[in-house]
C-alpha cells in the first residue's frame, strides 16, 4: 500500500469513531455539538491519527485500542486549532479551507467546542476500549494532559504569544518554543502505540529521537508553508508571521538553510527506526510526508 493510501485509511478510520464519538442530541446543547463536528471532523490531514496507527502496528496492538488512541490525540489538535485562531490568539478567519469555528458559529461558541474537545479526548482514553488495563489508559491519560497542557503545547503557545513581540529570540528559543507547541503532541502520537504495547524502555526511546526529528522538522516545513505556500493549498492564511514580524526557524535561518535543516532532521528520525526494520516503513514515509507536503 502507498503512505498516501495508509494515510487515507487512517484518516477514514479515525474519522468514522469521531464521527461516532461526537454525535448531537436533542435539545439546546445541540449547538455546541455541531460546532464540535465542524471543526473535529473538517478535512485535515490526521497526521497525528497515523502516527498513532503507524507506531500502534509496530507492536501488533489492536486497531480498536489505537483508534480510541488517534481519536483522542485529533481531538486535542481540533480544540488547539479552534482556539489558536480565535480573535485574541491569531485572529484567524481561515482554516483547513473552510471559515473558522468562530466565523461558523461565534466566538462564545468556539471556545465551548475546543473546552468540549479537550475533555472528551480524556473521556475516550480513560474508556475500557482502549485498553484492558487501567494502568494503561492511565498512562496515556498522563501522556496526553502533560503533552497538550503548560509544559507541552499550551506553554508553548503562552511563548509564541510572547514571541510576537520578540523579534530577537534565537534559533535555541525557537527550537524550545516549537518543542513544547507542536513537538508535544507528535511525540505522544509516536509514543501512544508504545504505552498501548507496554513494550520496553528501548523501542521507546527510540519512537522518542524519532518524534523529537519529526517534530522539528513539521515545523520548518509549517514556517516554509507560511512564506512560499497558497492559502488555496494550506486552507489557511500564510505569510502570517512575517506580517507578525514573529521570529521563525525561516526568519531566522532563511529558507534554504531552514530547508537543509529539515531534510537533516528528517534524515536523523528515519536513523532512529533501525531497530524495527521494514514494520516501520510507514514512519519512514511519513518523514519525508512532513516536509514535502503543500498543506
Ligand atoms: C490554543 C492551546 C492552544 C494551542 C495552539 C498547535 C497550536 C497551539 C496552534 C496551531 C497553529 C499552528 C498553525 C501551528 C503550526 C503547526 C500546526 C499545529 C499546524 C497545523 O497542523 P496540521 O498541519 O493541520 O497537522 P491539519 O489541518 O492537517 O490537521
Amino acid at each position: 500500500m502507498s503512505f498516501e493510501a495508509a494515510l487515507a485509511e487512517a484518516a477514514q478510520a479515525t474519522d468514522t469513531l469521531l464521527d461516532r464519538l461526537v454525535g448531537v442530541p436533542d435539545g439546546l446543547e445541540a449547538r455546541v455539538f455541531e460546532a464540535m463536528r465542524y471543526a473535529v471532523l473538517a478535512p485535515g490531514k490526521r497526521l497525528r491519527p497515523f502516527l498513532v496507527l503507524a507506531g500502534a502496528q509496530l507492536f501488533s496492538v489492536a486497531q480498536r485500542s489505537a483508534l480510541q488512541a488517534a481519536a483522542a490525540v485529533e481531538l486535542v489538535h481540533a480544540y488547539s486549532l479552534i482556539h489558536d485562531d480565535l480573535p485574541a490568539m491569531d485572529n484567524s478567519d481561515l482554516r483547513r479551507g473552510r471559515p473558522t469555528c468562530h466565523k461558523a458559529f461565534d466566538e462564545a461558541t468556539a471556545i465551548l467546542a475546543g473546552d468540549a474537545l479537550l475533555t472528551l479526548a480524556f473521556e475516550v482514553l480513560a474508556e475500557s476500549d482502549t485498553h484492558g488495563d487501567p494502568a494503561v489508559r492511565c498512562e496515556l491519560v498522563t501522556a496526553l494532559a502533560q503533552a497538550a497542557g503548560a509544559q507541552g503545547m499550551v506553554g508553548g503557545q503562552m511563548i509564541d504569544l510572547i514571541a510576537e513581540h520578540r523579534p530577537d529570540l534565537d534559533i535555541g528559543a525557537i527550537t524550545h518554543l516549537q518543542r513544547m507547541k507542536t513537538g508535544a503532541l507528535i511525540a505522544f502520537s509516536c509514543e501512544a502505540g508504545a504505552v498501548l504495547g507496554k513494550v520496553p524502555h528501548e523501542p521507546r526511546l527510540a519512537l522518542r529521537g524519532y518524534a523529537h526529528d519529526l517534530g522539528l522538522a513539521f515545523q520548518i516545513a509549517d514556517d516554509l508553508l507560511d512564506v512560499q505556500g497558497s492559502a488555496g493549498e494550506t486552507g489557511k492564511p500564510v505569510n502570517q508571521d512575517a506580517a507578525a514580524g514573529k521570529a521563525t526557524f525561516v526568519s531566522i535561518l532563511g529558507v534554504d538553510r531552514a530547508r537543509a535543516q529539515a531534510e537533516l532532521l528528517v534524515g536523523q528520525a528515519i536513523r532512529h527506526l533501525e531497530m524495527f526494520g521494514e514494520k516501520a516503513d510507514f514512519l519512514r514515509l511519513a518523514a519525508r510526508f512532513v516536509i514535502d507536503r503543500r498543506t
